[in-house]
């Protein structure tokens, strides 16, 4: 019997393909691209195809919503960045701490633009890119003016001396290039669920938990349960929202490949 969540699906609404034309145009526009991309899935939840569309433009990874993923394999995945000589940070957007961190390792990263730096969040779905925008600008950017001949409704903010950030994020379409790239986008919002079967989302992570041994990870059965929620499907709803929230503790859900020593 055929698994459905094996068949791989390519998730490719014609809203996102728009979004993903704009953004090569608006990304001519800029010196340098912020991809925002979840903590949690920093493989499934970045976009491959981005690199090529900057055709060279300097790229830096914001690991967002580190709060809610393992800060040990966070770390790992910053290692790995490093060997390969992307510039990484991992944040949790909420703390302004971090933000303020951000804000500086962007400010050093566009150093390497002459004149002002113009720069531009991107990144899939529920990545984190407004929440890190607004954090990001807080009350103290300075809004820049329009710039002529450039898409009308386009405002530019002042996020420091030298560096400007296009108050627009551009929203990336997730490549799915695996059964459990699906599951994952799933769990963290990088798809819309409706497009799933919640159950079956859940069900895969609890059987990936489980051979984790993570203790504070419920089967949706215990979950339901616990809820008074006898409707799995309902159940499964509030699931990954409470996973979402980090009710199950601090969960990254792939770590970087091994590498051939
Ligand atoms: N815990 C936590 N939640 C975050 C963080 N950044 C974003 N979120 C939440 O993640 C969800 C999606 O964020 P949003 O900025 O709307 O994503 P966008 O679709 O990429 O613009 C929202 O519920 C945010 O509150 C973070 O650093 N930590
Ligand atoms: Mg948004």
């Amino acid at each position: 019997m055929s698994d459905p969540l094996d068949r791989v699906v390519q998730w490719y609404p014609g809203h996102m393909v728009k979004a993903m034309r704009g953004i090569g145009e608006r990304l001519a526009l800029v010196d340098l691209a912020i991809e925002v991309v979840d903590a949690r899935v920093a493989f499934s939840g970045a976009n491959p195809d981005l690199a090529r569309i900057l055709a060279g433009k300097p790229r830096m990874l914001l690991l967002s919503r580190a709060d809610l993923a393992n800060p040990a394999i966070t770390q790992e995945w910053l290692e790995r960045y490093r060997e390969r000589g992307l510039q990484a940070v991992a944040f949790n957007a909420r703390s302004r701490r971090d933000c303020s961190f951000v804000r500086d390792e962007i400010v050093r990263f566009a150093a390497g633009v002459r004149g002002t730096a113009r720069a531009m969040i991107v990144g899939i779905p529920n990545s984190g890119k407004s929440t890190a925008l607004n954090a990001l600008l807080g009350r103290a950017a300075a809004r820049v003016q329009n710039r002529a001949g450039v898409t009308r409704s386009l405002q530019w903010f002042r996020l420091a001396p030298d560096v400007e950030l296009m108050d627009t994020p551009g929203i990336l379409v997730p490549k799915i290039p695996n059964a459990d790239a699906q599951w994952h986008l799933a769990l963290c919002g990088g798809v819309p669920v409706e497009r799933y079967d919640p159950e079956e989302i859940v069900e895969r992570f609890t059987a990936w938990a489980a051979q984790l041994g993570l203790d504070d990870v419920p089967t949706l059965a215990e979950f339901a349960r616990k809820g008074g929620e006898f409707d799995l499907h309902n159940a499964a709803r509030a699931y990954i929202s409470r996973f979402n929230d980090g009710t199950f503790g601090r969960v990254s859900l792939e770590r970087p490949p091994e590498e051939p020593k």
